[in-house]
């Protein structure tokens, strides 16, 4: 396993407090780290275990989705849908090849998602029963993935950091499709209407879990944020994605469904924000733990594929070493 037991720690005693200094320094100088970079263990581990994590996410996120391609009520919805879960692909790919920059292979982390060890993101365990969750996903999914990814453009492992720069283009794309189907819908019959506010009654909750626990109940960000790999905490993203989301759906003409929503002048120094009710974290640990509605049909279908592609990546290496001979005996 290469990071069981072993995420978060330290590098144990060989890093000495001047090479950790000078580390810091660097981070604390907006200097970007590279691959070939010394950088502390604990920091290696750290971006294996979250990219590791958010490609697992990207590529179980195209299941919910992949759903829908062959029920889009038209062949326009039915071209965007497909892009976008196309590019969910991607951005995996991506993600993968950064995660490997740290020593990791991808056939280790695919090990780690199938075997449960890894994590991949919570709202994937729910499940897509109606075409408006198609617009809801795109609108609240991608609308809270991009809110928290814009400053990962910034985290300073440099990969990690490049990788998202496109990944965000592509989600704003994302985030558009999806509101402009809630947008349809919204004006469309009333029954429809109330199609887009059921789905947004059931994918509101989960996708305020997608930031992550309380900021005081969250292991690792006091870290993360200290070696500039997270920018914000868990609650300030949180914060930000329910600020911009109140707006478009009142827009909509929806309710979110938080009797307990209401905006103070006086939060975040002054500049405003929302208080919600309370999240329900034991549903968010029992999904994280595997058992939310989907989590062993998700596991179960990417272990397919990964079977399924075997021969693949065997011809794909055959091929390779047959070129790397042939261009050793030139
Ligand atoms: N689900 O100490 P923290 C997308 C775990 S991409 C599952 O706060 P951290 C695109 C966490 O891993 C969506 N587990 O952790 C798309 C840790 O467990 P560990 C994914 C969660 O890392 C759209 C433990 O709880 N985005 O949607 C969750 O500092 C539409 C303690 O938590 C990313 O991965 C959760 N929601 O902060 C695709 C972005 N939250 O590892 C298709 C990058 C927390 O100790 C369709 N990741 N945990 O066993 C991050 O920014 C961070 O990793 C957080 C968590 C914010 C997710």
């Amino acid at each position: 396993m290469y990071s069981q037991g072993l995420i978060g720690a330290d590098g144990g005693s060989e890093e000495t407090q001047e090479f950790l200094d000078a580390f810091q320094a660097r981070i604390d100088a907006e200097e970007k780290i590279e691959p070939t970079d010394p950088m502390p263990e604990g920091y290696r581990r750290t971006l294996v275990r979250q990219i590791g994590q958010h490609a697992h996410s990207e590529v179980v996120g195209m299941l919910p989705e992949g759903n829908w391609i062959s029920r889009a009520p038209s062949l326009k919805r039915k071209l965007a849908l497909l892009a976008k879960v196309q590019d969910e692909g991607g951005h995996g790919l991506y993600l993968y090849s950064a995660a490997e920059t740290l020593g990791v292979t991808r056939e280790q982390m695919t090990e780690e998602l199938l075997d449960g060890t890894a994590k991949y993101s919570s709202i994937f365990n729910y499940p897509t029963l109606s075409w408006a969750d198609m617009g809801a996903v795109g609108w609240l999914v991608d609308g809270a993935a991009i809110m928290n990814q814009i400053p990962l453009c910034r985290c300073s492992y440099g990969p990690y950091a490049r990788a998202m720069i496109r990944v965000c283009a592509e989600e704003s794309f994302h985030q558009r499709q999806g509101y402009e189907i809630m947008l349809t819908l919204c004006k469309g019959t009333p029954a429809q209407k109330e199609m887009a506010q059921d789905a947004l009654n059931r994918l509101w909750w989960p996708c305020l879990m997608m930031f992550g626990p309380h900021d005081g109940d969250s292991a690792h960000s006091e870290k993360s944020m200290k070696w500039k790999i997270k920018r914000f905490s868990n609650d300030e993203l949180r914060g930000k994605f329910i600020a911009a989301t109140v707006r478009q759906a009142e827009f909509l003409g929806l309710t979110i469904p938080d009797p307990d929503l209401k905006w103070d002048d006086s939060l975040n120094g002054g500049k405003g924000g929302y208080h919600h009710g309370e999240i329900d974290w034991s549903e968010f640990w029992r999904v994280v733990k595997g058992d939310g509605v989907m989590n062993v049909e998700r596991v179960e279908m990417r272990k397919a594929a990964w079977d399924d592609g075997a021969w693949v990546r065997e011809a794909a290496l055959a091929h390779a070493a047959k070129r790397s001979a042939k261009m050793a005996a030139e």
